[in-house]
């Protein structure tokens, strides 16, 4: 009995020392794995892997990232984003140990309550003590905003002389395209890291700004300019807020009906049927939340007679308001990551990364009505439409594979693939316009942005305005006579043409200006840019 004793407490004893010994290797490899990261990534994945110019690191963002294909994203970097490859940097071992580190939960869950986001409220002015009179003379409907990533600031610039009124800061890498409230006097940025900012055009300044998320995707304001929507990464959430000071009035976690919870790829408005659409990244679900204040929906009545029982006319004529901002889940058939609307807002055109074939959704039936066979990773967010022979069309630009697919909006059927220099990000026009533009944004020919006539669907003229710099992101003034174009680079510049000679007439410099955003194409929906 003794020698069984004394066998089975040895037993124990080596048992636990190899666990110890395990751990305290795991703890070793944690702790070398998290000074990898403090060299490598911190410094766009942020600190404690909460994101910043790249998305937040933890296992409960990655569930659609095998490891396996996380590893090439870490050796080869990731198409369509600014992640590089770090295969020459750093060996296999260094890989997979960041591979363990970001795959493994926070110590402590990062959250972001309703507290914290309030907490965060600045109000630096109050909007009732400014002006209702714009401090300079523009036409305040062709006014620009140009977002300068290379530092971190705006410029507010005359469409009609492309003269810069001011410059301003903004909060850190910003993302997406800012919105404006529909009179075009104030402008939402979102920032990556959950900043949300409005600014007073007219006065010039930042009248109040929150963080509404530790991660965030984009903001969309609504058309009666009361709400704005805030899509998150981090936490899994979207979160309401009254435009007048950006007081958080609601907010969901993204979770979809079977409890799985999901980042959210996008947030968006939707002006003909008055909601927001919420698209979800990790779950086959899309979002509608209606905001009019004159109707919500009878959510109690299992959306029974949804949107259109009474004709698009009359619609609102059936709701009643049971729940403000209710949720109406429309299921889709794959995961979504990129989207599209028809000019109406009935359909949603998806993608996702890995699938490449476009899913089209009938917002109001719920029902997928079509696939669109697309080729490589269509830019969808990108896309824009105009007549051609008697027919709508959609183009859009592709991340992966330089061409830009054109597609009937009659039958879904690709009707021509524009072969490009190189895989594009961004693709414009003007209703007045005779041009299309798109940028090759990746690959040796980042230099490039290509015209197409769009009558013929053919390049007429392919520009190389800044030799080695990449060129990219194009918007038309309000009336579509001049281009203003980003030389996407800190020695950078904004470069305007005639929008019909396709003649450089000026050139400002300026710090890495990524997106432009003029006053009355965005407000005015025109279907030549993005919205
Ligand atoms: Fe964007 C808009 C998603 C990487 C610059 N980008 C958008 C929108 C989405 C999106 C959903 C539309 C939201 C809106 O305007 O409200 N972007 C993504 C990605 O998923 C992706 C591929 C990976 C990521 O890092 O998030 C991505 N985007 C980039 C970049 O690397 C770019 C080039 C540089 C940057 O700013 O980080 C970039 N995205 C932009 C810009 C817009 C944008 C300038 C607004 C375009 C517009 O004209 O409206």
């Amino acid at each position: 009995m003794k020698i069984f004793t004394l066998l089975l407490t040895s037993i124990i004893s080596l048992a636990f020392s190899v666990e110890s010994f395990a751990n305290k290797a795991e703890d070793e490899n944690h702790a070398s794995a998290k000074k990898l990261y403090g060299e490598h990534c911190q410094s766009c994945h942020g600190i404690g892997r909460l994101g910043a110019m790249g998305p937040a690191l933890f296992p409960e963002n990655l569930s659609r990232l095998r490891k396996i294909k996380a590893i090439k994203v870490i050796q080869h970097g990731r198409v369509a984003t600014q992640m590089p490859g770090f295969s020459e940097k750093l060996n296999e071992k260094q890989i997979n140990s960041l591979i363990d580190y970001i795959y493994t939960p926070a110590e402590v869950a990062p959250q972001w309550t309703m507290a914290d986001i309030n907490n965060s409220h600045v109000k630096h002015f109050d909007q009732s003590t400014l002006d209702n009179k714009p401090l300079f003379d523009a036409d305040l409907m062709n006014l620009f905003i140009v977002v300068e990533l290379g530092d971190h600031s705006a410029t507010l610039l005359n469409g009609d002389t492309f003269e810069p009124i001011t410059r301003f800061k903004t909060r850190f890498a910003l993302h997406g395209g800012p919105k404006y409230s529909p009179d075009g006097r104030f402008v939402y940025f979102a920032s990556r890291d959950g900043w949300i900012s409005k600014y007073d055009i007219y006065n010039m300044k930042t009248v109040a700004e929150i963080r509404a998320g530790i991660n965030t995707r984009n903001l969309a304001v609504s058309s009666d300019g009361k709400y704005a929507i805030v899509g998150n990464y981090l936490p899994h959430n979207i979160v309401i807020l009254e435009t007048e000071n950006l007081t958080p009035i609601k907010m969901v976690d993204t979770i979809d009906s079977e409890g799985i919870s999901s980042r959210v790829s996008a947030v968006y408005n939707a002006p003909p049927r008055h909601s927001f659409i919420v698209a979800l990244k990790d779950v086959k679900e899309v979002w509608e939340i209606p905001y009019s204040d004159e109707g919500g929906v009878d959510v109690s009545n299992g959306w029974a007679h949804d949107y259109r029982e009474d004709g698009a006319e009359n619609k609102h004529k059936s709701w009643k308001i049971t729940e403000k901002f209710p949720v109406r889940r429309i299921r889709t058939a794959d995961y979504l990551d990129d989207f599209f609307f028809d000019p109406e807002y009935i359909n949603l055109i998806g993608t996702s990364r890995d699938s490449h074939n476009g899913q089209v959704i009938n917002l109001d039936t719920k029902k997928k009505v079509a696939t669109i066979q697309m080729e490589g990773m269509p830019h969808l967010g990108s896309g824009i439409t105009w007549d051609y022979q008697g027919k709508t069309v959609f183009a859009s630009p592709n991340i992966k594979d330089g061409l830009v697919s054109v597609i009937d909006m009659d039958n879904w059927q690709v009707i021509k693939e524009i072969k490009t220099e190189g895989p594009g990000f961004f693709m414009r026009s003007h209703s007045n316009s005779p041009y299309a533009w798109v940028d090759v944004f990746f690959g040796p020919n980042k230099e490039k942005v290509h015209i197409i006539k769009k009558d013929t669907l053919e390049i007429v003229k392919t520009l190389t305005p800044s030799p080695g710099k990449t060129a990219a992101h194009v918007e038309f003034t309000k009336n579509g006579k001049y281009v203003l174009l980003s030389i996407w680079d800190n020695d950078g510049a904004l470069i305007v043409y005639d929008a019909n000679t396709l003649k450089e007439i000026k050139r400002l410099p300026m710090k890495k200006p990524s997106g432009k955003y003029n006053v009355y194409n965005k407000t005015h929906y025109e279907r030549g840019t993005s919205h």
